[in-house]
């Protein structure tokens, strides 16, 4: 089987050993970190992607997908640094004040890195403001909070004021996620997208940023 592929498959069984070594062996072998990143990790994880949106995989074979395709970004980031491949865009990601939920929230991030985004994570627990400074910080397209209790998920409406009272034209969009949240809170609070699930928070993520 060719390098790329058997890349690619290891990362959809979530081989993080695997994964490692055929990142390794590929660079050995003269392939361009690009077309590794693009056709196997990427792919591969959109792949996965879909998987989970069908209920074929579940949240334990996403999270090794992921463990794996960072396995072997490890070993590429060097050379796609040096190679000057700039990602999809940026998204700010973390857990609302008061909330200490981060399971979802690390497979988002981790679901969006494997799409090609720079994800800056705050963790959990994070204030409204930090959202807004960590956006115009890292000059983010998408601030993407999560939240898993009732009590915590109204503060998510406190960052979208924050973030338009300080830049009321800014093109930064928001997306929510999170057990307790719907699509219709998302309409109510003003969050430009709601993410039901990991795959569908990447898919809104491309969209924002005109790159799906
Ligand atoms: Co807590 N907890 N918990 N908990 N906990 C829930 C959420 C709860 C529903 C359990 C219950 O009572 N049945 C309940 C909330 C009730 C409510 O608010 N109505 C609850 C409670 C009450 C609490 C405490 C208050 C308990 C206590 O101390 N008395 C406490 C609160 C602590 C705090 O946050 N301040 C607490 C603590 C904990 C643990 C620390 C023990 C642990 C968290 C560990 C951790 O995250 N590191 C924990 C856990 C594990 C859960 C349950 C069992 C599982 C949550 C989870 O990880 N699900 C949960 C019950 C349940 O849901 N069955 C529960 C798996 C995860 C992959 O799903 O996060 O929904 P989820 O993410 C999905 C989607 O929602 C979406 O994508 C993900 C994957 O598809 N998504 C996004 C998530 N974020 C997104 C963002 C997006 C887009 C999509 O865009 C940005």
């Amino acid at each position: 089987m060719e390098i790329v592929t058997e890349l690619r498959e290891a990362v959809v069984r979530g081989d993080m050993a695997k994964a490692r070594e055929l990142a390794e062996k590929a660079l050995k072998a003269g392939h361009d970190p690009a077309v590794l990143l693009n056709d196997a990790l990427i792919s591969g994880m959109d792949h996965v992607g879909e998987l989970f949106k069908a209920n074929e995989v579940y949240v334990p074979e996403v999270l090794l997908s992921a463990k794996s395709m960072q396995q072997a970004m490890q070993v590429l980031k060097p050379s796609l640094v040096k190679s000057g491949i700039k990602p999809r865009g940026t998204v700010v990601v973390g857990t609302v004040r008061g909330d200490l939920h981060d399971i979802g929230k690390n497979l988002v991030a981790m679901m969006l890195e494997g799409a090609g985004f720079e994800v800056i994570d705050l963790g959990n627990d994070v204030p409204p403001e930090r959202f807004v400074d960590a956006a115009f910080e890292h000059k983010a397209s998408l601030i993407g909070m999560s939240a898993l209790l009732t009590t915590t998920m109204y503060t998510m409406k406190e960052t979208i004021e924050i973030l338009r009272q300080r830049r009321p034209a800014t093109a930064i969009r928001t997306m929510i996620g999170g057990a307790p949240v719907t699509a219709a809170f998302a309409r109510e609070i003003g969050a430009d997208g709601y993410g039901p699930d990991a795959a569908t928070a990447v898919d809104l993520a491309k969209q924002f940023t005109g790159k799906a």
